[in-house]
This record gives structure tokens, sequence and C-alpha cells, in this order.
């Protein structure tokens, strides 16, 4: 049976709700049985049959109002319950039993490591009973979990701890309550043997929270910056958002086998242990700073998900988008605003923008869905968050505060849509957000095009701005967006700031574009103004002007703004990587613009430019960032070509690398902001360096040296791209050092998978027989798999195929342990129309193979069919 799409347009409240649940959990990791008393309300007058969501396990009895009753059917997805008969409130009783340790899908209740725990959203929760498993219907929960207590210590679920107690066969018993109403996503237990990390929170009115945080034993010494991430977290909502907690208890379980970031079950947070455990021989500065942001992430979709959550799965944006802008938000109030957008907009400009080109292209509210899971998508989310911070840029944060409270006032405890948020914001501004709301239904990249003349004479200076977007795979008609653009104007010879003045005087910077062409006027400009424009990327759009690199560099020194001074470089570095590449294919010699080169010695020079920036800017773009410019991408190409600008960099610039390599030493490892951009400038100093005559000894000592996994792993990668002698050395030793601690070697397993080596798909398919590795653990497959395919562009794209044959036999073994993380692993392989026809054709014939699999998961299926079409 083909899997069947579910449309937006078609939604309809549903007929029955759930007030009450109670579970009784008799939990075991082979066989575990569960008894679900559900108090069912009819909202529907009338209605004769009740549908509930269930699948994937064994169906025991069912019972109403106490007495076994035989009046249903059973398929594949559901249980059709006939309740003509039945007055408007009943009680169901439903038994059920499951198998936690057989369970790969990683959804559902499951085993990770020697503990169980569970993943509901989007819809699995009904991979343990039989329910309502829709985010509208909202109930109370109580749990009682009955395990044995020398192998589950702990038995945690949502809410409260309401009583406890102690059986004569050495099982133990825990009973909790959630007072709070919740959809089944947002259910969570957690049993097994833990280390707990305990600390408290007072929030701003006083109550007492407690705090804990679960770990493997052994690992409390890698717990300690989770908490604090948490704290900062609690204090920041309550001071930026005056959003408080609400429940006395806030858990937070790491776990191994996990097939995302996090989840944020009310009140019982389950982690990838990724996303919590840190200490500075084992995590990176980058693993501490997104460890801070998935912690707060989670810990704000308390108000912005749970105490107000989604109607329907189509409205996932409206908790999603909203919190990844709070958590940016959140990011850039602590450490480097700028660095933060910079970091944002890079996921943007590469991964959005390809999916907006891809066959998954949607508008970040999904208008048709077949497997929910495969829309936890960079739309839904970043550029969801980008639509959100669209919104805080033309209300301004008065008025966007003012909104949100609004939207809480009004929603709170509901289920709510994105319109109902939109509503709020306009309401609470007085700003229309009709043409605004555009954003929510239009899939696609917009494309700004933008000319400008200026008369010396009157002093006036002209832009006209055009916006255009082309048609996605599912959505052929576009609309005019309103689009805010940000813009300031340096003088071309003075390079002073020009203050804008239109028609009325004075005027912000931030320009509405809302019609296919507008031309905006700007008087009393005293010289010819250099625009920069779309500054903080003020809307998800590409923008093209044609910039003279005289200009370019002009603003690279002048613009105050340090998102638009990266900005500026990153068009050189594009266009620098285009001129090249077109050299390549003529077959001429290559050749780098040497007044950028002298740019880039100014810069490495300046003084006045912070570290954190600094570093950012000489930051050569990644292979996938490079070739979002192209409509076909050559990734052989573009791997040689990277690859001659990062050596002619390092071979004229080598002097002052060693000095800022050499200037930038730390002392004793900190997570604090000074040191973390010194290691990062130092770091991005030795990648080029790793290719002088100094890179042996460099890297070497670089690799001794370290005291901190940012270091380490800063030499490891120098040693493997620059394929220095030394590299086999360094690889074995952490290997040794390491292969007991899954999370560290996934740090190993993607830098061999994104060697340059010629045969590294050879040193791949070998190492998914390492003792490190296991198919069944996401982490690992996307450190390996998932590294080579998306992060190894001229291996994954080989023109013989070899690449993609192999993403195609883990895809079909994962298709059935894991569909889930199966669906996300092809991505690369289904952008094959930004390819040319003999990797199409390559490309095209995995995916057949895939598609002809008796048993494709719909998660597969959605994607392949799209890509296929
Ligand atoms: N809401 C979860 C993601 C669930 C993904 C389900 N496939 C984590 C988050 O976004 O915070
Ligand atoms: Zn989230």
């Amino acid at each position: 049976m083909q899997p069947k799409a579910k449309f937006r347009k078609d939604y309809q409240a549903p007929d029955f709700t759930v007030n009450d649940i109670y579970l009784d959990i008799q939990l075991d990791a082979d066989r575990t049985f569960v008894t679900s008393t559900l108090k069912v309300e009819r909202k529907k007058v009338g209605a004769k049959t009740l549908r509930l969501d269930g699948h994937s396990f064994d169906f025991l009895a069912l019972k109403v109002n106490g007495v076994a009753y035989l009046q249903y059917q059973k398929d594949d997805e559901a249980l059709t319950i006939d309740v003509s008969d039945l007055a408007d409130q009943f009680e169901l009783q439903i038994e059920t039993a499951l198998n936690p340790s057989q369970n790969t899908s990683l959804q559902g209740l499951y085993q990770s490591g020697e503990g169980i725990c569970t993943q509901c959203e989007a819809e699995g929760f009904r991979q343990i009973t039989y329910m309502l498993d829709r985010p509208d219907v909202l109930a109370k929960y109580r749990t009682k979990i009955t395990a044995s207590k020398a192998k589950y210590p702990y038995l945690l679920s949502n809410g409260n701890r309401i009583a406890q107690g102690e059986l004569a066969d050495g099982r133990h018993w825990v009973e909790w309550e959630d007072p709070f109403f919740k959809p089944s996503y947002l259910f969570a237990l957690v049993a097994g043997d833990f280390d707990l990390l305990e600390d408290k929170f007072i929030t701003k009115s006083g109550r007492e929270v407690a705090l804990e945080i679960y770990v493997d034993r052994g690992n409390l010494d890698r717990a300690g910056w989770a908490m604090e991430s948490l704290k900062r977290a609690m204090k920041w909502d309550e001071e930026r958002f005056g959003l408080e907690y609400d429940l006395d208890i806030y858990m937070i379980v790491a776990v191994d086998f996990f097939n995302m970031g996090a989840m944020e079950n009310k009140g019982l947070n389950v982690f990838n242990s990724k996303f919590v455990l840190a200490k500075p021989e084992t995590a990176t500065d980058e693993d501490y700073l997104n460890i801070e942001s998935v912690i707060a992430h989670e810990y704000f979709h308390n108000w912005t998900g749970n105490r107000i959550t989604c109607r329907d799965w189509f409205q996932l944006s409206l908790k999603e988008g909203l919190t990844v802008f709070r958590d940016q938000e959140f990011t850039s109030d602590l450490w480097s605003r700028s660095a933060k957008r910079i970091e944002d907009v890079r996921l943007l400009r590469t991964v959005q923008f390809a999916e907006d080109a891809s066959p998954m292209a949607h508008p970040i509210r999904p208008e048709k869905v077949i497997e929910m899971n495969n829309f936890y998508t960079v739309t839904v989310y970043e550029k969801g968050a980008e639509v959100i911070r669209m919104i805080h840029t033309l209300l301004g944060e008065e008025l966007f505060q003012k909104g949100m409270q609004l939207y809480v006032a009004e929603n709170d405890g509901k289920a709510a849509t994105c319109e109902d948020f939109v509503s709020a914001m306009e309401r609470a501004s007085n700003i229309d957000l009709t043409q605004f709301r555009r954003w929510y239904s239009q899939s696609g990249t917009p494309e700004l095009t933008v000319r400008d003349e200026y008369d010396e004479n009157t002093q006036c200076y002209r832009l006209h701005i055009s916006q255009f977007t082309e048609p996605t795979a599912d959505q052929l008609e576009k609309l005019n967006l309103h689009i805010p653009v940000k813009l300031a104007l340096y003088g071309e010879t003075s390079g002073q700031k020009i203050p804008l003045i239109d028609e009325n005087g004075s005027v912000g910077d931030v320009l509405s574009l809302t019609q296919a062409q507008q031309t905006f006027e700007f008087y009393h400009v005293s010289e010819r103004p250099i625009p920069a424009l779309l500054a903080d990327f003020s809307a998800p759009v590409r923008l093209s002007y044609d910039y003279t690199i005289a200009q370019l560099i002009r603003l690279l020194t002048c613009v105050e703004n340090d998102f638009s001074r990266w900005d500026m470089i990153q068009t050189l570095f594009n266009r620098e990587l285009r001129e090249n590449l077109f050299n390549y294919h003529q077959g001429d010699l290559m050749q780098f613009n040497m007044d950028f080169l002298e740019a880039l010695k100014v810069l490495m020079d300046d003084e006045n430019v912070d570290t954190g920036l600094k570093a950012l800017m000489l930051t050569l773009p990644k292979e996938t960032e490079f070739a979002e410019q192209f409509k076909i991408i050559d990734p052989q190409g573009i791997a040689v070509v990277r690859q001659y600008l990062l050596e002619s960099i390092a071979t004229a610039c080598q002097d002052r690398l060693f000095r800022l390599y050499q200037e930038n030493r730390c002392g004793a490892y900190r997570v604090v902001a000074e040191d973390i951009d010194k290691r990062a400038l130092r770091n991005v100093c030795l990648s080029y360096l790793a290719f002088t005559d100094q890179g042996e000894e460099l890297v070497s000592s670089h690799y001794e040296e370290a005291d901190n996994m940012t270091d380490t792993l800063a030499a490891l990668i120098a040693a493997t791209k620059a394929q220095l002698a030394c590299q086999e050395e360094l690889l074995a030793d952490f290997e040794a050092q390491w292969s007991h601690d899954g999370l560290v070697m996934d740090k190993w397993f993607a830098l061999q998978a994104t060697r340059p080596d010629d045969d590294v798909l050879a040193i791949v398919e070998k190492l998914m027989a390492h003792p490190s590795f296991n198919l069944n653990n996401p982490n690992r497959v996307r450190a390996l798999v998932g590294a080579f395919a998306s992060q190894n562009p001229k291996a994954f794209h080989a023109v013989d195929g070899s690449g993609y044959r192999f993403l195609v036999e883990v895809l079909i073994k994962l298709n059935e342990s894991n569909p889930q993380v199966a669906a996300r692993l092809i991505e690369p392989l289904i952008k094959l129309s930004r390819y040319d026809n003999q990797r199409q054709t390559l490309m095209r014939r995995g995916l057949e193979r895939l598609k002809g699999l008796d048993n494709l998961a719909r998660d597969l299926f959605e994607k392949i069919e799209k890509a296929l079409l």
C-alpha cells in the first residue's frame, strides 16, 4: 500500500478528546506491559466511531467503562472503536505489550545502552499504546512505572513524583503526575542507572526549582557545563521575555542512542549525550557553545511549544521557528551577536537555500506531508526563525515583546496556529502584516537585484530593487513578498557613513520592499556612495549588486557593521572561486587577485578588528558553501580551486599567519570569549600554515602541546587536509586514546570521512567495521556516513558512482532499522538536478534501486518519489 499524504487544508478538529490518562507501565527491556486508562469526551455531537492511532506493539485487551469490549476493528495504523452506544463521557482501558530492546527506530519506547527511554514527537506515542496521537488533544497525565530496582534504580516521567514503593520481588515503582495539560508528543519516560548532578534555581517570583541532570555512570565530570547553561537560560528567559518556569522540577537525561539533538518533553528533557557532555579534553569550543544553545532551546520550548503547543503538525514552525529565534537571541546576548549571526547565515545560505532548490522545497508552514519526521527541516527551523526575526526587525524589540505577551495571554494552555502568532504581533503593534504572511505559505529563495544611480548635481541617490522568486518543486507561482532590506551608505572617497534622508527627512535603515520593483530615493548625498546592502542579513534572500573589487575592498575597511564586513569578504571569496573555476575549466592558469590578497594582508595586520571576527573573516568558505552559487555544481572543480585559493593565501601570507599564530596563544583552557576567539584565530592560521614548509613541525607540536579537544582536533584536521607525513601517527594516537568513547570517536570518524585522499571511500568502508562503529547508533552513522555524503562532495560525487553506491547500500540497511535516520542521510542523493547528466544518471539509478525495495519506509518513500519526479 502506498503511503498517503495529509494536507494542511484538510485540518478538522477532533470528534473526541482525551482529558485524562493514567499509564501503568510494567517495564522490562524485552517485554513491557502498558495499561492505559483514558477519559474520553465526545466533542462532536453524534460522532459514532473513535479512531485511535497505534502500531508496532501487541494489542492485548480493550475495556470500556470497566467491561471487556469487542466492538472494534484493528488495522496496521489504528484501532477503530464503535462508540455509538456510549455516552458523551466514557473510560477506555487499553492493554499493550512491547519490546524496547528490539526497537531500533528509536521512536516510542526503546532501549538506549542499559537504560530505557521514549521519543514521542512527532508520532511516537502511538508506538506505545493506542491514543488520539495529535497535538490538539491535550490531556493530564499520571504515570506509574514498575521495574527491577537493580537494573533501573531511577524511574522518571513528566511532572512531579507523587508516590513510590518497593515490591517483594526486587522491583520498585514510582508514580508521576503532570499538572499541565499536554499533547501526547510531550510524554516521556526514562528508566536506568545514572549519575545525577543536582542544583537548584530560584525563579524571579521566588519559587525554588530542583534541577537534575542524569548522565551515564562515570560521566559526572562532564555534566557541569550543561547545568550552568540551563541556569543561564532560565535567567535569560525571565529577563528578556518575562517567562518563568512553572514546575518544581526540571530534569535532563543524556542518552547515547538518539535520532536528533534533544527533546523538550514537559519537565523531563531527553538529550542526545552529544549535547550534554563536555569537559576540556573531550569537547571543543564549538561543542560547548552548541550544548549551551540546545539546552536553552529545549528549555525555551517550555513556553513556546509546551504551554502553547501546535494545533497540527503543519504549524510546526510556530514552536520551532520561534524557539530557534529565542535561542539565537540568547546566544547573541551572552556571546558575540555578529559571530552568532554569521554562523546562522552560513547554515541558511548553504543548507536552507539548497533545500529550497531541491525536490523537498516547502514553505515554513508545509501544505502537504507524508511522513512528519521529514519536516523537521532547516526550512521549518532556521528559515522559520528568520521569518520571526523579520517580524522583530519590522516591529522593534518593544513592540515584539508586546506581541509576545499578547500571544501568550491569548494562547496559554492551547494548541495554536502560526496565524494566531502573526495576528497577535499585528494587533499588538498596529503594523499591517497582511503581505508579510506570504512568508508562511511561499517556498523558495527570493532573489533581489539592485541597481543604483547617483546624480552629483542634485546630490540624489537612487536604489532600484527588484524581487523575483524562481518556481520551486512544490510551487510554480510566486507572489511578491514583504522584504525588510537593511541598508547603509558609505562615501566611495571618504569612507564616511552617509545619513539616510528621503523626501520626508531622516529615515531608518530598514527599507520595506513590497513590490516587484521599487525605487528608493535619498537626498543630500554629498558624494558617490557604496551601498552596504542586507546588513545583518535582514531577510533570507539572495542579493546581487554589481560591486567592483575596489568597492568591496573599500567597504571592507570602512563599514561599521561586522556582519557586513564578513559578508563583503564572502563576496570576494565567491568571486575568486568563480573566476578561477572558469580559468580551470578553460585550461588556463589560476590567478589570485592581487588587490584581494593585499586586502587580506591588511586585515591580518589590522589590530582594530576583533579577534573572533578576524578568525571568521579569514576562514575560507567550505566546498559546500562555494557550491551554492552555482545552478549546476562541479564538486571536483570546486575542490581543486578551493585548494588553490587556500595554498595561495598560505604562501603569500605565511609570515603574517605565523605571527598571528604565535600571538594568539592561550593559557590554561577556559571557556571564555577571549580565549575561544584566540583559539579560533590561531587554528585558522594553522589550517593555512599546514600547507607551507612549516606545516609538519607546527602541526605536530600543536598536537603535542594541546591541552584541550579544540586544539587537538584542529591539529588533526590540519594534518589530514594537508596530507602531512605525521597524519597517520596522529590519527592512530587519537584512536588509541579515545576508542572507548563513542562521542569523541565521532570527531575522528568525521575527520576520516572528509579526508581529501583519493581512496577515502575505501577508508570509510573499512571503518564501518571499526569496533567503535555501530550502525544502530545515529551519532556514529552521521559522523561516518553522513559526513562522507554531505561534507566530502568530491568523493561522494565521484564520477564512477562509487560514492552513491556506498550510500545506497547503507540506506538499504537503515531503511529497516531506522528509517528516520535513513531519510536524513539520503538528502545529498535527492539533489540530483544540481549535477551534470552523467552524475544525475548515476544518482537516479541509486534512487530507483531504493524505490524498488519491498518494504520501503514512508520516510524514504516521500523523498525518493519527489526526487524521481
Ligand atoms: N522538538 C524536537 C524535535 C523532534 C523531532 C522529531 N522527529 C527537538 C527540538 O526541536 O527542540
Ligand atoms: Zn525545537
